[in-house]
């Protein structure tokens, strides 16, 4: 795909659904007594997969009037799969199953691609197989495929080395299984949609702080979901319309949980115009429409707790960051060299690919703002962030840019293209 400098942004653009929510719509729902009624559900590939689980373990998915249905079966109702469990290119589904498989009465292989099969699953295994759990790296490599052979569990009070909200649901999700209290501690609070959900679906599940706690259930019931839009998607046009001189857009429903919202307060703290002219609550989670004016920015340092609320968005907040005054430090988000690609060193070459004076270190990465940038040949790694996030890069460069591995696009926003041609009016 190929993109070139962008005339300014104008309009306003509904934001599709947020990925993390809609895959635990799917899973709760899925675990629930009755139906399951979900609005505005994000049909990216990675959610699909999570779907596609759900299914081959019996349960009856499928979409009506343009909402998705689970028909659960309770939380002991998920059959044995015919064959290996396949979660794609998808961390969130990989993590949060082998929660809940772990304490099944049957066996599982689980696996995805080659993205996947480079992932650490060491994470959740060491937790879930203090809870009892039988759980192995099948290439003994701490990555998947995974051999999960349910087990009784019992209840654990974890810490966990990092803040990620995947190895906290896993263990809550396997916390509904145990035979006792489940307590998770974290160094900073990650995305909290699995403990605002669960307590939705009637799990008794309590946070205080950065420790959540939940206690086995008996039953869970259908809900009907609101799934907000997904900041993580918004982020790419929050850089867009701050940088490209002339843009004003109104992006609507965008979910503000505040461990999701740094991108906002960054953004902000560079002196990013973002206005809130509307702000509600959406499925339980707050939403807001989110009006974005461009004008200059100015560098900054992106550290500590602030970390878990934007890491998804740090590519795209390090390609503004080339376009801001003065150098912006990023620092304490070593967890970007685990995800889809090594986010560090695919931002650092391809932005230096550009032009731009950034630099990685071990945590992080260090740009010094203010080099025109010109057009390149972009190695997005199969990574959809990465590759979304040089589409904006693009519009604030001389030249053109090519990204010949765009389709992994579908894994989070299928529809970015038509959402960016209709903001800039072709
Ligand atoms: O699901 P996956 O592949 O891990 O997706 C990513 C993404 O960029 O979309 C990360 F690569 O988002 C994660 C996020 O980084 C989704 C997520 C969740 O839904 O719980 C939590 C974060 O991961 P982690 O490892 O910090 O828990």
């Amino acid at each position: 795909m190929k993109f070139s400098r962008s005339a300014p942004l104008k309009g306003s653009l509904e934001i599709p659904g947020d990925k993390s929510i809609s895959h635990r719509s799917i899973m709760f729902g899925a675990l629930a007594k009755g139906t399951t009624e979900i609005s505005h559900f994000l049909k990216g590939a990675d959610c699909l997969s999570t779907i596609s689980c759900f299914r081959q373990m019996g349960i009856d998915i499928e979409e009506k009037d343009g909402k998705i249905l689970v028909h659960g079966k309770g939380l002991h109702g998920l059959q044995k799969p015919e064959g290996v469990l396949d979660c794609g290119n998808s961390g969130t589904t990989t993590r949060l199953i082998s929660g809940i498989l772990a304490g099944q009465d049957f066996d599982v292989t689980l696996t995805g691609d080659e993205s996947i099969q480079k992932r650490p699953m060491g994470r959740i295994m060491e937790p879930l197989s203090r809870m009892g759990a039988q759980i192995r790296s099948i290439k003994e490599n701490g990555c998947a495929p995974l051999f999960i052979q349910g087990a009784p569990l019992h209840g654990i009070c974890y810490s966990t080395p990092v803040a990620s909200a995947q190895v906290k649901s896993a263990v809550l999700l396997a916390g509904l299984y145990a035979d006792g209290e489940t307590q998770v501690t974290e160094p900073a609070l990650s995305r909290d949609h699995t403990e605002r959900m669960l307590s939705s679906f009637g799990a008794d599940i309590r946070s205080e702080g950065t420790t959540a706690v939940i206690r086995p259930a008996s039953e869970l019931y259908g809900q009907s979901i609101q799934v907000p839009g997904d900041i993580s998607s918004a982020a790419f046009f929050l850089a867009a319309g701050l940088l490209v001189p002339g843009s004003q857009i109104l992006l609507r429903n965008v979910g503000i949980n505040p461990t999701r919202d740094g991108v906002i307060r960054v953004f902000r703290q560079m002196g990013g115009r973002i206005e809130m002219p509307h702000t509600y609550l959406c499925g339980g989670e707050p939403a807001a429409d989110l009006l974005v004016s461009a004008g200059s920015l100015h560098g900054t340092v992106i550290e500590g707790d602030v970390i878990p609320t934007l890491i998804d968005e740090l590519p795209v907040i390090a390609a503004a960051a080339c376009f801001a005054e003065g150098e912006t430090v990023i620092r304490d988000a070593g967890e970007l060299k685990v995800k889809e690609s090594n986010r560090i060193e695919a931002m650092v070459t391809n932005l230096r690919a550009m032009g731009a004076d950034a630099e990685e270190t071990e945590d992080g990465m260090i740009i010094r703002g203010g080099r025109p940038l010109h057009g390149a040949v972009i190695s997005s790694r199969n990574d959809h962030r990465i590759a979304m996030t040089f589409a904006i890069a693009a519009l604030m460069a001389e030249g053109e840019t090519h990204i010949p591995e765009w389709n992994c696009v579908d894994i989070s926003y299928p529809d970015f293209l038509a959402d960016l041609r209709s903001l800039i009016g072709y």
